[in-house]
């Protein structure tokens, strides 16, 4: 069967321009029952040298330095912002403009007001729109929510999430676009704190009020020389001021009654994408760690009590999420893949007529609640999402 073709264009060629150009290369030769296949027509980056490079290595026909230029050309359907965040705000509404679907990565905006414009610009253009929070599409979280929906761990009352990092600890690692708020909005809060707000109102509901505190350790680092195209680069022998929080940490009261407490820092030793979070109800508790993303540890009350315990389900059979797609049971996934499931998911979302999940409104979501902790951790009280 011939599938229907959606022609996609990418904006921006490092780390999650691979890690989406992986998926658009990969997604229909494993997922057989996609009935539209992306096709990678553009990718756009200002160095027009690295930008030639990326299209040549991950496999686009063109490529383009107008980001401008791109998200008007007829013959884009999909525009996929992966770029800092500073620049989502302006790609992503000239593409609602222009009438194309949105892929955005997250957090959806570096402030509140970037993403309700955003969310403003995909409502009145009326255009399919999508949220990259990957680690939603692991099958062991997909499970997670299964088992929460079918009522097996009762009502829940804790979410307890972590993401724990330590590539920044050298004092001598240099001032990256994720350590300045101009670029990125904010340090480990955003970049890894919006991760698990996007997991807490996913699994357990919406937040009603936090109260957080945010940290920079170090507030001076030298410039950057040259960046690699990994998380890093070249320090030079000028120093810059660090203008991000190092490390955000804040404590939830959820709609529906459940509390919480969610952290994020990259001054965690030994801590590499510890991206962790452990739920407790009134009938079991579930517990997933990013670091052994095929597993979920599943607790339930309702064992006989001689064997009652965490046990640890292997999401890799056929009978989770995506995994028919892969390999025989077992045979486990890794990082690359949570963007192929994502990406699936919203391709099919999309060819049918049908609403995606996360999409900008849960970034809008999403950013009530990151903003909401900057400002108790500035005004020192409990702020409630419904003020902003
Ligand atoms: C770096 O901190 C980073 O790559 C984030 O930008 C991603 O969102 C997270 O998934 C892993 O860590």
């Amino acid at each position: 069967m011939s599938k229907r073709k959606l022609n996609v264009a990418l904006i921006g060629y490092q780390f999650m321009g691979k890690a989406h150009s992986n998926a658009y290369r990969q997604v229909a030769r494993f997922f057989d029952d996609l009935e539209v296949e992306p096709v990678m027509k553009v990718i756009c980056g200002r160095n027009e040298e690295n930008v030639r490079k990326a299209a040549q290595k991950y496999g686009w026909e063109e490529y383009d330095t107008s980001w401008e230029r791109v998200v008007e050309r007829k013959d884009i359907d999909l525009v996929d912002v992966s770029v800092p965040g500073n620049m989502h705000a302006p790609i992503a509404i000239a593409a609602a403009n222009a009438g194309k679907m949105v892929l955005c990565e997250k957090p959806l905006a570096n402030t509140l007001a970037e993403a309700r414009q955003m969310y403003e610009a995909v409502q009145k253009n009326k255009v399919p729109n999508a949220l990259c929070h990957n680690y939603r599409f692991a099958p062991a979280v997909q499970l997670a929510k299964q088992l929460i929906d079918e009522g097996r761990i009762g009502k829940i009352y804790h979410f307890r999430g972590t993401y724990l990092q330590d590539w920044i600890v050298d004092p001598n690692f240099p001032l990256v676009w994720r350590l300045q708020k101009e670029v990125a909005g904010s340090g480990a809060h955003g970049d890894l704190n919006a991760h698990l707000i996007d997991m807490a109102r996913f699994l357990v509901g919406e937040i009603a009020e936090v109260s957080g505190m945010m940290e920079t350790f170090i507030k001076q680092r030298p410039k950057l020389a040259a960046s690699d195209d990994r998380l890093g680069g070249v320090a030079s022998s000028e120093m810059g001021e660090v203008t991000v929080d190092d490390a955000a940490l804040f404590l939830v009261r959820f709609e529906n009654g459940a509390i919480g407490s969610i952290e994020a820092t990259r001054f965690a030793l030994g801590r590499k994408n510890y991206n962790r979070f452990e739920i407790n109800g009134s009938k079991g508790s579930l517990v997933f760690n990013l670091e052994r993303m095929n597993e979920l540890e599943v607790y339930l009350q309702d064992d006989p009590p001689h064997i009652r315990g965490f046990r640890v389900v292997q999401a890799s059979d056929s009978v989770h999420p995506f995994m028919t797609a892969y390999w025989p049971v077992g045979h486990i996934i890794g990082y690359e893949h949570t963007f192929m499931n994502l990406i699936y998911t919203m391709l099919k979302a999309f060819d049918k007529g049908e609403e995606f999940k996360p999409n900008f409104e849960d970034g809008v979501r999403n950013q009530a609640v990151l903003e909401a902790v900057d400002v108790s951790s500035q005004q020192r009280r409990w702020v409630s999402i419904s003020e902003l």
